[in-house]
């Protein structure tokens, strides 16, 4: 079954479409709305929703929004509500703007699924599946101390406010940096808005106002990617450490390279996987989870490519 499941992996990541088998009419039909197409997270997402699409025969169309932006993904979720698919799998990128989308969906019975981020309005969505933020940041806090001898000037670089998942990862890492690592001095915040050139230039910043800063901690993909091109850039190599959340390829590469000391790996695929099931679940009027925690892998260049972690990286 594992090899079906990984050729179906294959095929599906292919791009092929991941509609199952047939049409017809009593065919489940599933709309996956990510928060940024093209995005290494999110494609890894459409890719593991696609291959159990296809194991469960259900029609996957998946859209998205080309910046990390409600006023972007609102329209493309007002289309799919026209269409009316039976479910919807979406990571809404505002826990305040996307409320009144969603409730349109909701009011259409279409059956929302959450999938990485949430809404604010908890009687939205029957299921949420996403890593458990606070803890990986409480992990990125735990590793950066380490990375840094439990001293020193540490930073935090995120998207922006009100995206549920880094802002479980920013309290995360402030809870545990306040509890347990007296040493660390915390200079707070900066927001990138999801934007590398934004980060890389938070960061040339951050180094130049505090020349002894120690480390960083980056909350997302872009994020950390931006930071760890800046650490690059000026030379800082191993001499401000780094942590960042997720494991694209050209943040994997940062991490052979030396740029970043440990990234935390989600499983996006997983998720995906797991928002098809929900679906078909609450379509068919079966038992929904109403919350799926997904594992995160912390990654080093020591075991980068040992089989076990090779598979969580996300892919190109
Ligand atoms: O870190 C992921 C995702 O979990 C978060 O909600 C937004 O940023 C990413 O998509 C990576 O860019």
């Amino acid at each position: 079954m594992a090899a079906l499941g990984a050729t179906l992996l294959l095929t599906a990541c292919g791009g092929a479409d991941g509609g199952g088998a047939g049409g017809g009419g009593d065919q489940i039909r599933v709309t996956l709305v990510q928060g940024l197409a093209g995005e290494e997270f999110y494609e890894t997402m459409a890719c593991g929703a696609r291959a159990r699409a296809a194991e469960l025969g259900v029609a996957l169309d998946v859209q998205g929004p080309q910046k990390f932006d409600p006023t972007l993904q609102t329209p493309i979720v007002n289309s799919v509500v026209a269409g009316g698919p039976d479910a919807l799998l979406i990571a809404p990128t505002d826990v305040k703007a996307m409320i009144a989308p969603l409730t349109q969906a909701k009011q259409q019975n279409i059956k929302i699924i959450l999938v990485d981020t949430v809404v604010e309005d908890q009687s939205i969505g029957l299921s949420r599946i996403s890593t458990d933020n606070l803890k990986g940041g409480a992990a990125a806090a735990r590793a950066l101390s380490e990375q840094v001898g439990g001293k020193g000037k540490v930073l935090v670089i995120s998207t922006d406010p009100g995206v549920s998942t880094v802002d479980a990862r920013i309290k995360g890492f402030e809870e545990e940096v306040a509890a347990n690592h007296p040493g660390l001095s915390y200079l707070g915040v900066q927001y990138s808005h999801n934007d590398v050139g934004e980060a890389s230039r938070i960061m040339n910043a951050a180094l130049a106002k505090d020349a002894d800063l120690a480390g960083v901690f980056a909350t997302n993909l872009n994020s950390a990617t931006g930071a760890g091109t800046a650490l690059q850039q000026t030379g800082k190599l191993g001499k401000v450490k780094m942590v960042g959340f997720d494991a694209g390829p050209a943040q994997v590469e940062q991490l052979k390279d030396g740029v970043v000391q440990a990234l935390i790996a989600q499983l996006p695929g997983d998720i995906g996987a797991k928002g098809v099931e929900q679906a078909v679940a609450a379509v068919r009027g079966q038992q929904v989870t109403p919350s799926i925690p997904t594992d995160a892998t912390i990654v080093t260049a020591a075991n980068v490519d040992r089989p076990e972690v090779r598979k969580v990286l996300y892919k190109a």
